[in-house]
């Protein structure tokens, strides 16, 4: 890879910013706050951060409604300060990521605001509008991710407009070229003040049906439910108008056109698709001119992935998308944290952690999960999600991941501010603090780093092909191969009782300096309880 590729395979840490660090003590973490820890996301090991929005916002969905996309909101700072932030940044070698929202804004930028207007002024088609039936019902059965329906009447334009999201999060009419220009400026605007690219926010949904057809149901063995369907029927509809439109991939060519005219750059297009995940990540993946990576959600899932699930996924994802690049993430600041979602140990965190590190693709980590943090409990009483509020208790909501990080482990906010913290901080967390986590030598926040220290030194591990070995339940075994260079064997013990495991054929090293201690003899081997085993062609 070359120093402009550096995204492929590169790992990039995810700050929420309201909960990294507070600095001027109102209980919400801010940027300046994030430039006091660089240090620590530096000792990682890791290439990039991304920042979840920190633009002017009303905050109802916590800075994904943006009412100012040119803007830092006060509340995280200012210009100044992010500009502080690249700086120090780029001084520590990392990557700065912004995560833009592009589908929708707030309902109170001033786009939406003078669009609201009347059915004639100049940025009248900005947003998604549409009649009512004759009835005075929503113009189809299209369905708000959270919860009711995705259309909302407008009485000064005597009109619905549409959102997937909150009714303060309007969707954007991107078949309108104008709206397009206006969304590529606010790209070049922050390409200009030096980032080094994009977290782009649910490409997905950035075009809908232009004749508003109705989604059909899904029959009832493809449903594919988060939540209850008889507490959100989002998941009974089949989304094949309200998403996911041909002319998506016109305006991804003119994104990435805009990203080129950069050295260096990268982004990564979330894609939640429960039903068409893959094919729509290779759609917008391929062919070098539209996103660089695809946001991946196979191991956002509920469930453990056993070795089995995880070599289908790999496989799919090298068949369908053949010259695509996918972003793996197992934790985000939108569901469950994974040592708790599927139950893990630390032995088995770490397991699970070596796996993620080794797979072809690039990586996310979630902050926090360098340290092992499981879900926090957020009582209804402390909840803030609006999601959350809404489907309670049927979903608990998504503030459980993101409760303040604990620095330290003195006084009841962890070192994360001196005021009362906007989430509370689990107590629980005090003890994986990252000062505890520092001076103890085999705490899994030194894991994480031995880890990717380790990734760095394979650059197999890095880029080098994919191929299968053994997938079983709970072993999974693969070569990465870099052509030209070196193959690195990796297995994994993702179970509680040891496994047997066989060298492929071959000369294997296995003096590497990989963070897990298992030899080989006579090229067969019992892999204990939830280690992983690294050796190197000879
Ligand atoms: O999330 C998009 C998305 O698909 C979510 O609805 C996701 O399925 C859900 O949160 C899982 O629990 C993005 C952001 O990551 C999220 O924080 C925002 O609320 C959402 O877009 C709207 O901007």
């Amino acid at each position: 890879t070359t120093n402009e590729d550096w995204w492929r395979g590169g790992v990039i840490y995810q700050i929420y910013p309201r909960s990294y660090q507070d600095s001027n003590g109102d209980g919400v973490g801010d940027l300046a706050g994030i430039i006091h820890r660089l240090p620590h996301i530096a000792s990682l090991g890791v290439d990039a951060i991304w920042i979840s929005p920190f633009f002017r916002s009303p905050m109802l969905d916590f800075g994904y409604d943006v009412s100012n996309y040119r803007d830092v909101d006060p509340l995280f700072g200012s210009l100044g300060d992010f500009d502080a932030l690249i700086a120090r940044a780029h001084e520590l070698g990392l990557k700065v990521m912004i995560d833009l929202v592009l589908s929708h804004s707030s309902d109170q930028h001033e786009w939406f605001q003078e669009s609201r207007q009347s059915r004639d002024n100049a940025k009248s088609d900005w947003f998604v509008w549409a009649d009512a039936k004759p009835d005075g019902t929503p113009p189809n059965n299209w369905l708000s991710i959270f919860g009711g329906s995705a259309w909302e009447w407008d009485g000064k334009r005597e009109q619905y407009y549409l959102h997937n999201f909150l009714k303060e999060q309007p969707d954007l009419n991107l078949h309108n070229m104008d709206v397009q220009d206006a969304l590529l400026d606010v790209v070049r605007y922050w390409l200009e003040r030096g980032v080094d690219g994009f977290r782009l926010d649910t490409i997905n949904f950035y075009f809908a049906d232009k004749e508003l057809r109705d989604n059909p149901a899904l029959p009832p063995e493809e449903r594919n439910d988060s939540i209850a369907p008889s507490v959100n029927p989002y998941n009974w509809q089949n989304h094949l108008y309200d998403k996911n439109q041909p002319e998506n991939l016109a305006f991804l060519k003119r994104f990435r056109a805009l990203c080129d005219e950069y050295p260096g750059i990268t982004s990564v297009g979330e894609v939640g698709d429960a039903q068409y995940g893959m094919q729509i990540q290779a759609d917008y993946t391929s062919g070098g001119d539209k996103v660089h990576m695809c946001y991946a959600f196979d191991f956002l899932s509920p469930t453990q992935p056993t070795g089995k699930y995880v070599s289908e996924v790999l496989n799919k994802f090298e068949t369908v998308a053949t010259d695509g690049w996918a972003c793996w993430a197992f934790s985000n600041h939108d569901v469950v944290r994974h040592a708790s979602r599927w139950n893990l140990g630390p032995d088995a965190q770490r397991v699970y952690a070596a796996l993620l590190m080794s797979l072809r693709g690039s990586v996310c980590l979630y902050q926090g999960e360098e340290l092992g943090l499981t879900e926090a409990y957020v009582s209804y009483e402390e909840l803030q999600d609006p999601y959350g509020i809404r489907f309670w208790p049927e979903f608990k909501g998504r503030d459980g991941c993101r409760t303040p990080i604990p620095w330290s482990n003195d006084g009841p906010t962890g070192g994360f501010t001196d005021a009362r913290p906007w989430l509370p901080v689990a107590m629980e967390h005090l003890s994986k603090s990252v000062a505890t986590q520092d001076s103890e030598e085999n705490s899994t926040l030194n894991f994480y780093r031995q880890m990717l220290a380790f990734r760095k030194a394979h650059p197999a591990l890095i880029s080098g092909r994919f191929e299968m070995v053994h997938a079983g339940s709970d072993l999974l075994s693969f070569k990465r191969i870099e052509e030209g260079g070196e193959t690195v064997f990796c297995a994994f013990n993702l179970s509680n009782t040891a496994q047997p495991i066989d060298l492929p054929p071959g000369e294997w090293r296995q003096d590497l300096a990989a963070p897990f201690a298992v030899r080989v003899q006579e090229n067969s081997v019992l892999l204990p309880p939830y280690q992983a085993f690294f050796a190197q062609a000879a």
